[in-house]
C-alpha cells in the first residue's frame, strides 16, 4: 500500500457509503491469533483493521502489527492508547486528541511524545476529534484517561466539541461509548453531530448487534467500530450482517 493516503481513503471509502472497522486489542492473544482473527474480519467485509487499546501490558505490539500486515490487504491502522502504541508497518494512525476530556495529557502530550518518532517511522495521520460519552458503566478510558465522559443527553455539547474539532482542522471524528460499554452512543448524538459537522465519523463502544449498528448508520455514522462483540464470540456473521448494512445499493 505505498501509495496509500490515509485522508483520502476514508473521504473516498465515505463516499462510498461508509464501512465497518474491526478493533483488535494486542493484548487479547498471540500475533498469530490476532492475524487471524483480522483475516476472519477482512472475509467478513471490514475496511480497516483497528490495533490498540487504553492499556498496553504486553510487549508484542509491532510484531501484532507485523504479522496482520502479512495477512490482510485492507489498512491496518493504528488506534493508538498512548505514545507507546507505535509500529512502523502500519498504514497509518488514529492521531486521537481526547478533547471531550480536560487532561492535558491526552490532548497534546502523548501527541508531542510521539510525534518525532511518527514522523521518524513515516506514519501517516488522521488527526481524529475523540470523545466519550457516557455508556451506563464506567469504562477502561474513561478510568485511564481520568476525564469525564459527556452526558448521554447532551448532544448540543458534544456538537459543539465536534464543531469546535472541525475548526481547528481536524480531520475525523470518533464518538466513543468504550470497549465494552453497556450502552453505545446515542442515535440523537450521532445525528446531531452528523448535522452540525462535515467530517467522517466514527462510531464504537458497545455495539453488539445489527439493529443497533443500523439505526447508528441511519443516524449518520459513516463508520462502525466493533471490537468486544467479536473478540468475546468470534461471530463472523454478526460482522458480515453489519458489513453488508453499508453496502447500500
Ligand atoms: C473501543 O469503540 C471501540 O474503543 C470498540 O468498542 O469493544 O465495545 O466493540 P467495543
Amino acid at each position: 500500500m505505498k501509495s496509500f493516503k490515509i485522508d483520502r481513503w476514508i473521504n473516498e471509502l465515505r463516499e462510498k457509503g461508509g464501512g465497518l472497522f474491526l478493533l483488535l486489542d494486542p493484548d487479547k492473544g498471540s500475533p498469530e491469533e490476532l492475524a487471524d482473527r483480522a483475516f476472519a474480519g477482512v472475509g467478513c467485509g471490514v475496511e480497516a483493521i483497528l490495533v490498540g487499546g487504553s492499556l498496553l501490558l504486553g510487549d508484542g505490539f509491532e510484531q501484532t502489527v507485523r504479522e496482520i500486515k502479512k495477512r490482510v490487504d485492507k489498512p491496518v491502522l493504528i488506534f493508538p492508547g498512548s505514545n507507546f502504541q507505535l509500529a512502523p508497518e502500519a498504514d497509518g494512525l488514529l492521531f486521537l486528541s481526547l478533547i471531550s476530556g480536560r487532561n492535558p495529557r491526552w490532548l497534546i502530550e502523548e501527541h508531542v511524545h510521539a510525534a518525532p518518532r511518527i514522523i521518524a517511522m513515516g506514519l501517516q495521520c488522521l488527526p481524529t476529534a475523540y470523545l466519550l460519552i457516557e455508556s451506563g458503566n464506567a469504562t477502561s478510558v474513561a478510568f485511564v484517561s481520568g476525564t469525564m465522559p459527556i452526558p448521554r443527553n447532551k448532544p448540543d455539547i458534544v456538537a459543539a466539541h465536534t464543531m469546535a474539532a472541525e475548526l481547528l482542522g481536524m480531520k475525523a471524528i470518533y464518538l466513543e461509548a468504550g470497549s465494552g460499554a453497556k450502552l453505545p452512543v446515542p442515535a440523537e448524538i450521532v445525528a446531531e453531530v452528523s448535522r452540525k459537522t462535515n467530517l467522517p465519523l466514527i462510531v464504537g463502544g458497545g455495539i453488539r448487534d445489527v439493529e443497533t449498528a443500523r439505526t447508528l448508520i441511519d443516524s449518520g455514522a459513516d463508520f462502525l467500530v466493533i471490537g468486544s462483540a467479536f473478540e468475546d464470540s468470534g461471530d463472523t456473521e454478526l460482522l458480515s450482517e453489519i458489513a453488508k448494512i453499508f453496502a447500500r445499493e
